[in-house]
């Protein structure tokens, strides 16, 4: 017994190389003398869980033997990223498993390659939830990620002909180590058919659902491992498959084929995650795929509670749940549904119970992107859920009208329901009813959200609304991603910064300090390196490690202004073209991100980068100055090498529309300095790092809603400036587009005539920023001063204060006690 848990459990190194030789043979069936990169890979891992397995039940005893308050993370995306390294590293055998691949002749490197990750998110919300995931299991909070198992993640995208093409992402074809199955933890979820009501035996008048169709939920399990290894929780996602008794006995009695080709659907449910950032109308799927992993999850949560307590009333008491944006927000009539029907609990404490169990994150102020349903799909979809959601709407109305007598204007506002043109339900309104907190994710949009969109809301409870700006992880997006800096950092900083980033401060004293400064110029050139041989491996273009490195990494779209970011290229290629003496930092430019398949002006900007790539890369007229590259399929295994490696992020959204991006912080944590508008969490990042240390350009909200309101007349911002006339004349003159003038009209079209995200606005002050950027670089000292400074000072981001300002200021949950 003593020998089997050191294979389990043990961390030195003889116990780890007998384990992985012992999963080499014995779960993989592989002959250690033929194994191949992927079989350690997949050794490795084994290994690595096998280690986080005794720590999950650990934590989960305790939890229960403490009947801790959990918190329930709802999310439609987790981009979790690769699993290998940032398990080694919360297990704090990273470095001794690296030493022991050297010695043994084995790329470690190449090992962590092999692993697919898995894409199960957009860009920033689904990255977020993988964040928070990994704060809570370092702070010791109980807590579950609740979301879904698609079999295929967001598409691979490959770049031809300088164009997107979109490829399946078969994340699991081979298998994934890092997942339990439980096939006994799982769920009926219905669909369809019709609501009867009845009588029960105390004569309480009750309603069953009886549907067309019923799908089941199987779980799967991801143990998330904290930081020191102390605590791990579980991320559950929802598996659908084909409800056999239902299928096979109910309906299709005798028809084999028919109950098959059911199963076959059921199964489509959870297969593809929607590559979209923006809601796709009435996409019945989508709307299936909420209410399926909506459903499992709370059936899941009252399954462990009467595990506990065979009493409902304090539920809210041993749950809080969170919805991540408005995917999950069919939750709040779902929870009244199983109290109501299935619990035959009342509606008022229902209602209650609900209300304070429920709290809600708003992720965008883009009024297209408010997720609203037709009614009439879901009175054919979810038949007992919308009668329930009209019964909270007429009571809520109800309450509204009290509350603002003779005010029509402001109760249809504030509806449930959309009753202009096609009748829709709003799913914002029901999240903000249905919870006891809302937070938007920095601090302008926060703002924003209690101006703008969630204004009667506001007017209505201002006491549930607070601001929680995002953070991301200091694990993953420093330790793990950028060892030269971190190994530095281990020796200039006192006590462990990973596990509180705000220690990071002590770099301050060290930022004039010429030989701190040479050496965190060592440490990133090394990042830099490292970029360069991954942008020749990937891309096939040389670019020069000491040039200027200006990124911009993040889902292609109009607001977030790629296309500004060209105008800039051009604007540079223009100059040089035309005065070939002139003195230039050398940039490399560097883009990478994904456009939803149907954004069909995204891909147009994609193009447009490529095109203007391969013209200016084969110019020998701007050789050894300007380099520009598309980096393609930008995830969080690229990202990995990407933010390491920036001196220049690029954050230059319109003012109001980025939320807050978390990308900027991920820049900012690896030392890049910040090009940016004041929107979302560039405001604080300015604010931490001090003006001096920011490149601030662009038209505030405020002045924005001015030209708005004044009318705005793009066109007399390239006509009162020749540069920018002659760069928009380049683009349509065909130089790009091998003569073709139409190709990208779409683009200066829109610039020239609407231009709805401000970018000729902005251009000017743009331009003449970057060129403050080129001689601030110049100035190697005064850069590398400043890029210590931004580093120094990024405590305030990362996730583990946002994860204490949730538990403190909404959840009220307090770390697990006497833990190992
Ligand atoms: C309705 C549906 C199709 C949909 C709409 C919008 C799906 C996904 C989105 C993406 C949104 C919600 C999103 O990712 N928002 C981003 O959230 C980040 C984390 O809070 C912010 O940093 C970022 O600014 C914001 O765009």
């Amino acid at each position: 017994a003593r020998a089997k848990e050191n294979l389990r459990t043990g961390l030195s190194r003889k116990e780890l190389n007998k384990a992985f030789e012992d999963h080499l043979i014995y779960t993989l069936g592989r002959l250690p003398e033929v194994a191949t990169p992927f079989d350690y890979y997949q050794a490795a891992a084994y290994v690595t869980r096998d280690r986080m397995m005794d720590r999950w039940i650990h934590s989960a005893r305790t939890a229960k033997h403490q009947q801790a308050r959990t918190v329930c993370y709802l999310s439609a995306e987790f981009l979790l990223g690769p699993h290998l390294g940032n398990n080694l590293l919360n297990l704090g055998i990273l470095d001794q498993v690296r030493e022991s691949a050297a010695d043994q002749n084995v790329d470690f490197e190449a090992i962590l390659a092999e692993e697919v990750e898995p894409g199960l998110g957009n860009g920033g919300l689904g990255r977020l939830a993988a964040c928070y995931m990994d704060s809570l299991a370092t702070l010791r909070i109980p807590a579950i990620g609740y979301g879904i198992r698609y079999e295929f993640g967001m598409f691979e995208q490959v770049i031809r002909d300088g164009w997107q093409v979109e490829k399946s992402d078969n994340w699991l074809r081979n298998g994934n180590p890092w997942e339990l199955q439980r096939p006994k933890l799982r769920f009926p979820v219905r669909f369809g058919g019709h609501t009867e009501s009845y009588q029960d035996d105390q004569g309480r008048y009750r309603v069953r659902w009886v549907p067309e169709e019923v799908v089941v939920g199987v779980a799967y399990d991801t143990p998330i491992l904290g930081y020191g290894g102390k605590h791990a929780n579980m991320l559950r996602l929802w598996k659908a498959e084909a409800c056999e008794t239902f299928d096979f006995q109910a309906f299709n009695v005798g028809d084999y084929y028919q109950a098959v080709e059911a199963q076959m659907a059921a199964e489509n449910l959870t297969k593809v995650l929607y590559p979209n950032d923006e809601p796709e109308v009435g996409k019945e799927l989508r709307l299936r795929q909420q209410y399926f992993f909506v459903s499992c999850a709370l059936q899941d949560m009252l399954r462990i509670h009467t595990l506990i307590s065979g009493d409902l009333t304090d539920f809210h008491a041993k749950f809080t749940v969170q919805l991540n944006d408005t995917h999950p927000a069919i939750a709040v009539a779902e929870l009244m549904r199983l109290l109501l029907d299935d619990h035959g609990m009342g509606w008022e404490q229902a209602w209650d119970i609900t209300r304070r169990t429920f709290a809600y994150t708003n992720h965008t102020l883009l009024p297209e992107a408010l997720e609203t349903w037709p009614v009439e799909l879901f009175e054919r979809l979810l038949p007992r859920l919308l009668e329930i959601i009209y019964e909270i709407n007429r009571r809520f109305l109800d309450e509204v009208r009290i509350h603002f007598i003779d005010d029509p204007e402001r109760v249809r506002r504030l509806s449930l329901i959309d009753e202009d043109g096609g009748r829709r339900i709003r799913m914002a309104n029901l999240a903000c009813v249905g919870s006891y907190a809302i937070n938007g994710v920095a601090r302008l949009h926060t703002e924003l959200l209690k101006s703008t969109v969630l204004k009667d809301f506001h007017d209505l409870w201002p006491e549930k609304f607070s601001n929680k700006t995002n953070g991301v992880s200091p694990r993953r997006f420093l330790a793990l991603s950028n060892p030269a800096l971190a190994g530095l950092l281990d020796e200039a900083v006192e006590g462990d910064w990973r596990y509180d980033l705000d220690r990071l401060r002590q770099l301050e004293a060290l930022a004039d300090d010429a030989a701190f400064q040479e050496r965190w110029q060592a440490a990133q050139d090394a990042a830099k390196a490292g970029l360069a041989r991954l942008i020749a491996r990937r891309v096939g273009v040389t670019v020069d490690p000491a040039s200027l490195f200006d990124v911009q990494v993040k889902r292609i779209h109009e607001y977030k202004r790629q296309h500004l970011n060209v105008l800039h290229v051009l604007t540079l290629y223009h100059r040089l073209k035309h005065d070939p003496g002139l003195d230039l930092v050398p940039r490399t430019f560097i883009f990478g991100g994904k456009a939803a398949p149907g954004y069909h002006m995204a891909k147009l900007i994609i193009k447009l980068i490529n095109a203007v790539a391969e013209v200016v890369n084969h110019d020998p007229d701007v050789a050894g100055r300007l380099k520009v590259v598309f980096f393609p399929n930008f995830n969080v295994s690229s990202a990995q090498h990407i933010y390491p490696a920036a001196d220049l992020s690029e954050q230059i959204s319109t003012a109001g529309m980025e939320a807050s991006g978390t990308g900027n912080m991920k820049f900012m944590l690896n030392g890049a300095l910040t090009i940016g508008t004041l929107d979302g969490a560039n405001v604080e990042i300015r604010e931490e790092a001090g003006p001096d240390n920011f490149f601030l350009f662009g038209l505030t909200v405020e002045q924005l809603g001015q030209l708005r309101a004044a009318g705005y007349r793009p066109w007399e911002c390239w006509r009162d400036d020749p540069e920018l006339g002659a760069v928009l004349d380049l683009i349509d003159s065909g130089l790009f587009s091998h003569g073709d003038r139409e190709l990208f009209k779409p683009i200066t079209d829109s610039l020239r005539h609407c231009d709805p995200f401000f970018l000729m606005a902005d251009y000017r002050t743009y331009v003449d920023t970057q060129n403050e950027v080129s001689h601030a670089f110049g100035d190697r000292r005064h850069w590398r001063r400043m890029s210590i400074l931004n580093t120094a000072r990024v405590g305030k981001f990362s996730s583990d204060r946002a994860i204490r300002e949730y538990c403190e200021d909404i959840w009220k949950v307090s770390p697990l006690e006497g833990q190992r």
